[in-house]
């Protein structure tokens, strides 16, 4: 299936959303769910703060926070994450002596968060199964006691991609100091596969294209990234690249709308006109898992017209590149010329004309970027997605080049950054004799835990503590029931959180729930009021300073946190001193640039940098640190990228994030942008597969796993919806289908769970 997108033909009878992404559905949004809390003028004056120099960087995406920025740099997500950290409503012991775990684990994730924010340490009382009060100093006394207790090995300290860099760095420390990797964060389930993948082709982990490079290329394509409601200030620069004529090419298995029209929001002559750019100038529904197919479909079309090219005495290779810059052209090579273009068709569900009008551009087109999401990432063979991706950049030299370059489109506000201050369970990626040197200690050197290997060592009993600074852990990863039947049997559970959620109902022997600051909140030390920083989605790392003042005067900072629960932990080491970093956070700043020199020299003083200072990647500079020192093509035996082999009866479900949600985060049931309202609970399935299937629109149905590995796994209550799709697949919301997902379901190479293909059948 695939459209031109100029004209608006949504497949007839299916659920779809005539109107532009943006535009005033964006505004009503906002006021929908906000009320009249999102136009007071404290919100307002906040808002105008947001992601601009010296205000606070937003807590939604890692979309750029660019210097030359709009009046209003905020999207309707972004606005919604703030409104929805500064809510008036408060989760107080009133709260919880009212009503037992049991009880809250019935509640929806939406319920549980619209209580508002937490106000007071607590501390969970089995005998009650209650939360209940308790003092900072009881609760780091007696976790601390716990820790000392443990095998370090046995520990888990998980990170969400929100914590800045500073918490992050000391979070980080505190674990090889107390004795161990197992620092699995929110990217081992969204682009870990990005991190093993570009490493290993271009020698650095993380993109390579910068803000410039969206005003300097002349064709995008998209894959599997979905702006419109992920990242929705990335529609600016979109919508100003299909103004000046940038090709933009879309492979969906969903027609997303903010793919293909936008009215800017900001603009009162777009608004009152309701003009609207078109974005993708070829938008095409590959299956789900069909990437790889469509990949090798886009290079066969480049070897072909580089044939024609050479008869003419021409190249469209750049081989001046291949030939200094990469290495293992002729094997990949040999390979898509030998693989059918049946097989390529079959697979990715789409026509050889359209993957050749797709190639086509690629081969006119001087100037390349490719950005990608969580639709390459979440695959059994994700890995092979963006490497495939890789090769077809190296071809014509687009990486490395002005307007050119590869793109994951980052998540979490700060996700990338903890990775390049040492969140990571790898010690290949962190310099510890840079950390024993200046902290006078002997880190662990032994790999630690992933977020799958943590879920393996819940289940086997190995792991015994498991320490969560922010994020929604149980609800995030597969197998939602095995792993919430095995996690109590862990001895201590500890979360700091600012909004309760479904992680915090499920408790080990001694637990603990710590509330937080929130990125928007003034954080007042010893040595005055403080800010952090965070890294965006191009590298680009900048100071966020807060000032509103706390949901409640309990609450402490993430970094405050952190270092009591170490004071607390570690024997005392005077290179480490906890209470001073935690009063003056440019201390720890100084402590990052003396770990890390070549990227945060002078960090104090560039953090305020307008628009954020650039990190560098070799990659970009045309430096591969890879095994060969060349950018490496990878060859792959397989088309499928799914993991599983089709069946009668078994589709390959993708689990959705819907315009209205931020991850587990449910703000609202409005999926504006899909044309679906007032519920979660559907089944989105294309009108011949209903047919198929026997199934009529509004039925309810169960989705029942189909891995065959003898688990049953099922999801009830899903309403029937038609939606425009490819074949064999269905599409459902996540964090609700994450039951079906079984926990061995991931990136061969990454271990990020495979959640964007996940093997069932439909059960009347
Ligand atoms: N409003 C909002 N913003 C968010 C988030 C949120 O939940 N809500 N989450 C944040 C986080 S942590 C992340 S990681 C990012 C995620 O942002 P994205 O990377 O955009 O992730 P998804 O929306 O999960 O999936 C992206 C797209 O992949 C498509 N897709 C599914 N399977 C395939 C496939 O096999 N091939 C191709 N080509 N496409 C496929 C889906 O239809 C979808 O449009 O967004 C961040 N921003
Ligand atoms: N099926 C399926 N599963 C997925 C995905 C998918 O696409 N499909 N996506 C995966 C991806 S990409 C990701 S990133 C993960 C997300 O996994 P997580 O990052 O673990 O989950 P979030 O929902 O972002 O966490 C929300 C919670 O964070 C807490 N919080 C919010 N702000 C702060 C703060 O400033 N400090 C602290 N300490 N806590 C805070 C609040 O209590 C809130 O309830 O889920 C993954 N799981
Ligand atoms: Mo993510």
């Amino acid at each position: 299936m695939s459209q031109d997108t100029s004209a608006h033909d949504p497949e007839p009878g299916t659920v779809h959303y005539d109107s532009p992404a943006g535009g005033w559905g964006s505004v009503r949004g906002i006021a929908s769910i906000f009320g009249k809390e999102w136009a007071t003028p404290l919100a307002t004056e906040t808002l105008f703060r947001q992601n601009k120099p010296r205000g606070f960087m937003c807590v939604s995406c890692s979309w750029a926070k660019p210097a030359d920025h709009h009046p209003f740099e905020f999207c309707e997500n972004g606005a919604k994450a703030t409104l929805w950290e500064l809510t008036s409503r408060r989760c107080t012991p009133e709260f919880f002596a009212k009503h037992t775990l049991t009880e809250l684990r019935q509640w929806s994730d939406y319920d549980l968060e619209q209580q508002g924010r937490l106000t007071h340490p607590l501390r969970y009382d089995r005998a009650r199964d209650r939360y209940v009060p308790c003092g900072w100093d009881e609760a780091f006394r007696e976790i601390g006691a716990e820790l000392r207790r443990l095998d370090p090995k046995t520990a888990v300290f998980y990170t969400s991609g929100r914590a800045s860099l500073e918490t992050a760095y000391l979070y980080a420390l505190f674990a090889r100091l107390y004795g161990h990797n197992n620092l699995p964060d929110s990217s081992n389930m969204c682009h870990e596969t990005t991190s093993v993948a570009l490493k290993e082709t271009i020698g650095a982990s993380v993109g390579t294209v910068v803000f410039d490079d969206l005003q300097n290329c002349d064709a995008m394509f998209f894959f599997g990234q979905n702006p419109g409601t992920n990242s929705p200030r990335f529609l600016h620069p979109l919508r100003q690249a299909s103004r000046r004529g940038v090709e933009i090419i879309t492979f969906n298995p969903v027609r997303e709308r903010g793919l293909e029209v936008f009215t800017n929001p900001q603009s009162p002559v777009e608004m009152l006109t309701g003009q609207e750019t078109r974005i993708s100038t070829q938008y095409h529904q590959v299956r789900p898992g069909g990437d790889i197919a469509v990949l090798t479909g886009l290079c066969k079309h480049v070897f072909a017209a580089d044939d024609a090219a050479q008869a003419e005495g021409r190249r469209v290779l750049d081989v001046d590149f291949l030939a200094q810059h990469t290495h293992g052209l002729e094997a990949f090579e040999a390979k898509v010329r030998a693989t059918p273009w049946e097989a390529i068709e079959r697979e990715s569900g789409l026509s050889r004309r359209d993957i050749e009008a797709a190639g086509q551009v690629y081969v006119e087109a001087d100037r390349v970027c490719a950005f990608y999401g969580m639709g390459l990432t979440q695959h059994a063979h994700g890995h092979d997605n963006v490497a495939l991706l890789v090769n077809l950049l190296l071809l014509k030299g687009n990486i490395g080049r002005d307007g050119t370059g590869i793109s994951p489109v980052r998540g979490h506000s700060n996700v990338q950054g903890q990775r390049t201050v040492g969140i990571s369970e790898k010690p290949e990626l962190v310099p510890l004799d840079r950390l024993a040197a200046q902290y006078g200690f002997e880190p662990p050197r032994d790999k630690g835990l992933n977020t799958v290997e943590t879920c393996e060592g819940i289940l086997a009993g190995t792991v015994k503590a498991f320490i969560g600074l922010g994020g929604n852990f149980l609800r995030a990863i597969p197998e939602t029931e095995r792993m919430e039947a095995a996690w109590p049997r862990m001895r201590l559970t500890v979360q700091v959180a600012t909004k309760l959620n479904r992680s915090h109902l499920v408790n080990g022997e001694v637990a603990y729930l710590l509330p937080c600051l929130g990125r928007t909140e003034e954080d007042r030390q010893k040595s005055g009021p403080q800010a952090v920083t965070i890294e965006d989605t191009f590298s680009c790392i900048q100071g966020s300073l807060a000032r509103r003042s706390p949901a409640s005067e309990h609450l402490r900072s993430e970094i405050a946190i952190v270092a009591g629960l170490a004071k607390a932990t570690l024997a005392p080491n005077p290179k480490v001193t906890w209470d001073e970093w935690a009063g003056d956070y440019a201390l720890v700043r100084d402590l990052i640039a003396e770990t890390y020199p070549e990227e945060f020299h002078d960090f104090n003083a560039r953090m305020w940098t307008p628009g954020g200072f650039y990190r560098g990647n070799s990659a970009r500079e045309r430096i591969w640190k890879t095994k060969s020192g060349k950018a490496e093509f990878t060859t792959t035996e397989r088309l499928s990228s799914t993991g599983f082999a089709d069946a009668p009866g078994r589709y390959r479900l993708i689990t959705l994030r819907s315009n209205d949600q931020f991850n587990t985060t449910i703000y609202g049931y409005s999926d504006r942008l899909r044309g679906i309202e007032g519920t979660r609970t559907v089944l989105l399935i294309n009108p011949d597969e209903m047919r198929r299937a026997n199934l009529r629109e509004g039925q309810v149905v169960a989705l029942v796993g189909d891995a065959q590995d003898g688990v049953e796994r099922m999801v009830s209550g899903l309403t029937v919806t038609p939606f425009s799709l490819p074949d064999g697949c269905l599409g459902a919301y996540y964090p609700e289908m994450n039951p079906l997902i079984p926990l061995s379901h991931h990136d061969a190479q990454s271990k990020t769970p495979a959640a964007k293909s996940v093997p069932v059948r439909i059960r009347a």
